[in-house]
């Protein structure tokens, strides 16, 4: 990788030595005559047509774009306000990418229009006030739009509340791992903090001991939820800036340091139906087709993957932050309880550790 880097940057080097002479080369040329080096009417057309080449590019990698990397976007939002977040992100980029392919067309077009031909002189137009006025007023139109309609799905999705009798979840995050912690039987997180932590026993969240909310508490390192129930995440970080992403429910927080942050939402669809929906089948015979190759070659990495909901880290946190990940199961009331019921409580650890 050095290697690479240093031949890289020697090549830039020359390249940049290469240009330089180029322009000193120039500068002495420029005295003897200007006859030569000024564009004419052939030049100024020639490049004119460019501009319309430059267009069709730009057009094409854009198609182009679309038809290959169009498959990776993410499937249908997995949870309530998913749809709404997903809605408001559409119509922005359709209104983005109506106004862009406009102008680059019109930007080209007056490039070639007005292209340079002897004896035209530019016209100068001082201004106009219903073109500014249109120019202006539109954009403020659809801004102020975006805006307030973002304003709203901002603040319906960070409405965390206690309402609905939500499951509590905390979400712990450390250089490089997930850890969840489920409140227990009366859906209360007992205090926690890092000065408590006493690996030697076991306790890596640092729960407190001696709070009662604390001993029916339960941590994993797989995170089950229950479809159609509100969860509310309680999210901390040991160490450095993590930021939880769980990319299918649309949802991402910080979590940071010596505070606890907050994101809440419904998942609304099962691990079992996400497997079966369509894009996700297609996802992984694709996956697998990569995976299956990788095995043939006696690359590591080869095993087959099923598709499973999974909890990411979305801050650049070290040198293992790409694989900082704990993977999410939604299932039924009853499957949720089945596993829930096997896991082991606080007090049980603590007293296995004494
Ligand atoms: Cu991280």
């Amino acid at each position: 990788m050095t290697a690479l880097l240093t031949i890289f940057v020697l090549v830039l080097v020359a390249i940049a030595i290469w240009q330089m002479t180029k322009i000193f080369e120039l500068s002495q040329v420029k005295a003897k005559s200007d006859k030569g080096e000024v564009a004419n009417d052939e030049d100024n057309k020639y490049n004119g047509y460019l501009m319309f080449a430059f267009l069709i590019f730009i057009y094409g990698l854009t198609i182009f774009s679309f038809w290959k990397y169009g498959k990776f976007i993410l499937p249908e939002a997995a949870s309530e306000h998913g749809g709404t977040y997903d809605n408001l992100m559409l119509w922005s980029f359709v209104i983005i990418f109506i106004v862009q392919t406009l102008t680059q067309a019109l930007l080209h077009y007056f490039s070639y229009k007005y292209r340079g031909r002897k004896g035209q002189k530019a016209l100068f137009y001082a201004d106009n006030d219903r073109l500014e006025f249109i120019w202006t007023i539109i954009p403020v139109i659809v801004l102020a739009g975006l805006i307030l309609w973002g304003l709203f799905t901002w603040t319906d999705i960070m409405d965390i509340n206690d309402e609905d009798d939500p499951l509590i979840v905390e979400l712990y995050a450390q250089q490089y791992n997930w850890t969840a912690r489920y409140g227990g039987t009366d859906n209360v997180l007992g205090d926690a903090n890092v000065r408590m932590i006493d690996i030697n026993r076991a306790n890596v969240l640092g729960l407190d001991e001696s709070d009662p909310n604390a001993s029916d508490d339960i941590i994993v390192k797989e995170l089950h939820l229950p479809v159609g129930r509100k969860v509310n995440f309680k999210m901390r970080s040991q160490d450095v800036l993590h930021s939880a992403y769980m990319p299918h429910f649309r949802a991402q927080m910080n979590c940071v340091p010596g505070m606890i942050t907050e994101f809440s939402f419904t998942p609304t669809v099962t691990t079992a139906e996400m497997r079966m929906k369509p894009e996700v089948i297609e996802k992984v015979e694709r996956t697998n087709k990569v995976r299956a190759e990788r095995a043939a070659a006696g690359e590591p990495n080869s095993d087959p993957w099923e598709f499973d909901y999974v909890l990411l880290c979305n801050k650049i946190c070290g040198k293992s932050h790409y694989n900082m990940q704990m993977k999410i199961i939604v299932e039924s009331q009853e499957e949720y309880e089945a596993w829930i019921e096997y896991q082991q409580t606080f007090a049980h650890t603590m007293a296995a550790n004494n």
